[in-house]
């Protein structure tokens, strides 16, 4: 009997949702706003950017990312350095209890290499976001125009 409550629990803690659009009294993680910036015909790589907000009151640890649209994914961070843009790949971006960290142009960015196809203005498609305690977060990134979202 105590087994089975045990089992019962433990199926309940693995199961627990992370909400794409969270209620902000659950605690979860948030994440909002995805979104690309459509593609030339003939371009290989696209910058993917969202909205983190740790509303847990642990440190989570963003781990991996992937993307069926594309041969490779991986993160970025984008900084200026000798007035010149540079990127460099992160191993893992940690996520503060209750920070909000943004991936956005000239930061953080999940870099799509080698597309199967050019992002279309319009489309959407998934990319999943690996967390240490979270797990596997699937997000659905919205491809804008060339100037990115229009608030
Ligand atoms: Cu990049």
């Amino acid at each position: 009997m105590t087994k089975m409550l045990m089992t019962l629990l433990l199926t309940f803690c693995f199961a627990h949702p992370v909400f794409a659009h969270g209620n902000p009294a659950h605690e979860s993680l948030d994440l909002s706003n995805a979104w690309a910036r459509k593609t030339g015909r003939r371009s290989v790589s696209a910058a993917v950017y969202f909205d983190i907000h740790n509303q847990t009151h642990a440190q989570e640890t963003l781990t991996a990312v992937s993307s069926d649209r594309a041969a490779i994914a991986m993160i970025h961070r984008s900084f200026e350095q000798d007035d010149i843009m540079r990127m460099e790949m992160q191993d893992e971006v940690p996520i503060a209890p209750a920070e909000k960290l943004s991936f956005e142009p000239g930061s953080y960015h999940v870099m799509l290499i080698d597309l199967t196809e050019p992002l279309v203005e319009g489309d959407v498609f998934p990319v999943t976001l690996s967390f240490k305690n979270a797990g596997d977060v699937t997000i659905y990134v919205e491809v804008t125009g060339i100037s990115g979202p229009q608030n």
